[in-house]
């Protein structure tokens, strides 16, 4: 199962309108002085978080995207109207990138970047006009609006979060809950990605469970790692290996140090013991646990589907 949805997306500013060459013609004055209106504005490209769009497939078949041209200057100094910006809607929770780098991060619905400005409006001939200079010929056309290719990532929102240490046994328990299939390994730091798994409640909705190796042994955070997932989680299972001779309330403070800045507001943590088939579960935990026997993987489950219902 794959984290994040990708798509990458041609981005074009309109261009800016024409400059006019105009001289004033009126019946009577025979020789009118110049009068050719300045181009508007091309139209931006913005990127709007609208939350009646979840996901990115259509953008698979809807690649340019291209913002309204300015209008042309015209006689009697009038000048073009400015195009209209061009709003492409996308979920919350995007991430920009340009030339691989995050330009924007939108999260919350309304939202909003410009990829792409429009250009510049051109210039009439009106606006050379001076004293030494009557009857002026020059214009200036309207410029190019901005093109970029950009991607969008989409993360999906991840309902529960599993957290702890190297080896704790994370990707297991992950594996136990939601049969992701995920690689367990009996040394650290084997699986560097963040895996995920599905987790189907009693209506048959799913809620995704994903297993974080953010927190280094040292309870640093890992490069790259996808710590920022929480942000979303409802429920934090903090693994705490029972088996680990190290005592276990300054494991747990290490890693909550860590996580400290990402845990969201309101979000349930739960201290699930692993290995509990190796040594007792010690007495921080909220749940005991192990992927050997399968002891209290039903009962977590459970309860989670209870929480997240
Ligand atoms: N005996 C026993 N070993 C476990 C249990 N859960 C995980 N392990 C082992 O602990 C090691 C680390 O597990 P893993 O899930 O990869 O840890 P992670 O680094 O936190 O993802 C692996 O060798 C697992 O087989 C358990 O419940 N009982
Ligand atoms: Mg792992």
């Amino acid at each position: 199962m794959s984290f994040t949805d990708r798509a990458k997306i041609h981005v074009q500013g309109g261009r800016g309108g024409q400059g006019c060459l105009s001289f004033r013609r009126e019946a009577h004055t025979p020789k009118g002085g110049p009068d050719g209106g300045n181009g508007g504005r091309g139209g931006d490209v913005l990127l709007v978080a609208d939350d009646q769009v979840t996901d990115l497939t259509t953008f698979r078949t809807r690649v340019h995207h291209k913002a309204q041209v300015g209008g042309a200057g015209e006689g009697r100094n009038r000048h073009g109207r400015n195009g209209e910006p061009l709003q492409v809607h996308v979920p919350p929770g995007t991430r920009v990138l340009r030339d691989g780098h995050e330009v924007a991060m939108l999260i919350h619905p309304g939202d909003s970047v410009p990829v792409a400005r429009g250009g510049a409006g051109g210039v009439g001939n009106r606006a050379f006009r001076s004293s030494t200079h009557r009857t002026p010929r020059e214009t200036i056309p309207g410029e190019d609006g901005e093109e970029a290719w950009i991607v969008l990532e989409m993360r999906l929102p991840v309902d529960v979060a599993i957290i702890g240490l190297p080896n704790a046994g994370k990707t297991a328990l992950l594996n136990a809950l939601t049969g992701a299939g995920a690689t367990v390994a009996p040394y650290p730091h084997t699986t560097d990605e963040p895996a995920l798994g599905p987790l189907e409640d009693d209506y048959g909705v799913i809620h995704l469970v994903a297993d974080l190796p953010g927190v280094a042994a040292d309870g640093t955070e890992r490069r790259g790692a996808a710590l920022g997932q929480l942000e979303r989680a409802s429920v934090v299972l903090h693994c705490l290996d029972s088996s680990d001779p190290e005592d276990p309330a300054v494991r747990l403070a290490r890693v909550r140090e860590c996580v400290a800045r990402f845990m969201p507001q309101g979000a349930r943590e739960v201290v699930v013991a692993t290995k509990c088939d190796l040594a007792p579960a010690p007495a921080q935990a909220d749940a005991a646990t192990s992927v050997e026997t399968g002891e209290g993987i039903a009962g977590l489950r459970a309860e989670l589907i209870g929480w997240l219902s």
